[in-house]
């Protein structure tokens, strides 16, 4: 089910300590690259903070495949330092996750997680290209973005307003009617279960899934946490964020 990368297994994973040493040598190295023409491959390079989801997603991606060689670096939202011109460089629109490989950046969870299916994987499984398969799980991606993921934003208020309350029991009532065989997107895990379950078990810290309700959700959440990758990659940041709602709202 979770196919290994093509060139992964050569390295281990390093972490940096100095973000802005490494934001600033990445973002000077693609400078270099992209003026002298060299685009030979490099370590990936994944900007992330374990509490957002979509960050998680990418995480999960990249393990999914099984890529070691890859550099985690964290972005830290409440210090400032995604609005920082390093970082901006790379990803004008400011957000975690972002991907660096070689010279090309993408950033937008879902875009990550697609690319790396396409350029890593030793299979499409993850992301069929069968093209109503894939258009399947496409739909379940923009879903995330378009629906799930912002249904949560909660525009600065110190509580949770009602009315964003109801657009996350409205994306809950259509994900529990798009969930009517063991994945998301069909019989098959995907990229599409890694990224609206990252998004799905966060929503669930603010509105709990109640299984009454939402048998399809609560049951497809729970095959999603029984994954090594949920549980070793999505869980712990989850339990990050449910930190830092509890200081918003508390
Ligand atoms: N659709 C984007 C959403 C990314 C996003 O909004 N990330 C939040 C953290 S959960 C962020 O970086 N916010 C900072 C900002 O927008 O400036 C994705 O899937 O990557």
């Amino acid at each position: 089910m979770v196919p290994s990368g093509r060139r992964g297994a050569l390295h281990q994973p390093i972490v940096r300590k100095s973000f802005y040493a490494t934001v600033e040598r990445t973002a000077k190295e693609l400078f270099f690259r992209c003026k002298s023409g060299i685009n030979h491959k490099m370590p990936l390079t994944l900007y992330k903070l374990d509490a957002s989801p979509p960050a998680r997603a990418a995480m999960m991606a990249a393990k999914a495949l099984n890529i070691k060689d890859i550099e985690y670096i964290d972005i830290n939202l409440l210090e400032g330092h995604h609005l920082k011109d390093e970082y901006t460089k790379l990803n004008p629109q400011h957000t975690v996750p972002t991907l660096v490989d070689g010279d090309f950046a993408i950033w937008d969870s879902h875009a990550i997680a697609t690319y790396l299916v396409s350029e890593y994987g030793a299979d499409d499984s993850l992301y069929p290209a069968e093209p109503k398969s894939r258009a399947l799980v496409d739909q379940r991606l923009h879903f995330d973005s378009g629906i799930l993921f912002p249904s949560c934003a909660h525009g600065g208020e110190k509580a949770f307003i009602e009315e964003n309350l109801k657009k996350i029991e409205k994306a809950y009532d259509f994900l529990e009617k798009f969930l009517t065989q063991n994945w998301i997107a069909g019989d098959n895990f995907t990229v599409a279960d890694i990224c609206c379950g990252a998004t799905t078990s966060s929503l669930d810290l603010i509105v709990p899934i109640a299984e009454s309700k939402y048998p399809n959700i609560t049951a497809w959440l729970k095959r999603c946490a029984e994954l090594d990758l949920f549980k070793e990659t999505n869980e712990p940041g989850n339990k990050a964020l449910g930190g830092l709602i509890k200081t918003k709202v508390g």
